[in-house]
């Protein structure tokens, strides 16, 4: 009996708690609502309903419910629903992410799911983001195999992962940009017509060229180079490893004229154990922002 009215009280309790404090979560449905806004068709949030299953283990339910009406809903959804390569795919597939920079999810051999960052707005959009550092969050002096299958968060600094790079350049042509900014707040940009990645067993090699822009072209010296990592020395530096000795994955020859894998450093000192891009000012001095981004050649 007291048994009994203790689970009583204990339901009673939990579901006044749960009822009463429960609202649709302010970022689930502003994640929800940003979803729909990429959507061609109109929409209504109707209402949001709490369910508790069981008094004991209080399963909650919270379900919101939309009134969704358009023209081209079944042909939306199938778009929608179909797994994108890259972003360039997501942005020809849905023109209504044109503009909207952000998390995606694709799918570079067609089967795994990755999230990435998508720059829908720079020269058309339709960028997939494969390096980005911002703020120094995540280290990037780190191991072949790491390297290999992708780190950090894509809404914020990550390398996507040398395989999933390969897999995106042997397939279409593709062309890469990096942009890049000083803590003066400068900013410049290399792009090339030309850039793929081999495979594991050709050690990741860079083949890249047709430069333009703004930043001066330091990939050049990179060009043809192996990928080395801190436990894995494919330089041609023969009496050291330039990643151990630069701190960071990259294709290094004998050491380096661009290094965006390089160490964070806070401010804008002049040492070649930081992120840079020498070309850019003829200096080794630390960047504040750099990222990489390719997209099918058209
Ligand atoms: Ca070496």
């Amino acid at each position: 009996m007291v048994r009994c009215r203790f689970y009583s009280l204990l339901f009673l309790c939990i579901y006044f708690v749960v009822v009463m404090s429960m609202k649709p979560h302010p970022k689930v449905k502003g994640n929800v609502e940003s979803l729909l806004k990429l959507t061609p068709w109109n929409w209504k949030h109707l209402n949001s309903s709490f369910k508790v299953d069981t008094p004991v283990t209080v399963d909650v339910s919270l379900t919101s419910h939309y009134r969704l009406t358009g023209k081209h809903l079944n042909k939306y959804l199938i778009k929608e629903l179909q797994k994108q390569r890259d972003c360039a795919s997501i942005l020809k597939a849905i023109p209504n992410t044109k503009g909207r920079d952000g998390v995606y999810t694709i799918y570079p051999d067609m089967k795994t799911k990755k999230l990435v960052y998508c720059d829908m707005t720079t020269d058309g959009g339709g960028w997939t983001v494969i390096q980005r550092r911002m703020d120094g969050s995540v280290n990037f002096y780190r191991s072949w195999q790491t390297y290999k299958d992708g780190f950090g968060k894509p809404q914020g600094e990550y390398w996507l992962g040398n395989e999933d790079i390969h897999l995106l350049t042997s397939k279409t042509k593709q062309e890469l940009r990096v942009d890049l900014q000083k803590f003066s707040g400068e900013k410049a940009y290399a792009k090339y017509s030309r850039f793929t990645v081999g495979s594991e067993s050709q050690k990741y090699k860079l083949s890249v060229g047709g430069y333009s822009g703004t930043a001066g072209d330091s990939l050049a010296y990179h060009n043809g180079m192996k990928f080395s990592t801190r436990d894995q020395d494919n330089d041609t530096w023969k009496k050291q490893a330039c990643s151990v000795e630069r701190q960071g994955g990259w294709w290094f020859k004998s050491c380096i004229d661009a290094h965006v894998n390089g160490p964070y450093l806070k401010s804008a000192k002049i040492t070649a154990i930081s992120m840079h891009w020498y070309k850019f000012g003829n200096e080794v001095r630390a960047l504040k922002r750099a990222s990489m981004m390719i997209r099918p050649k058209i």
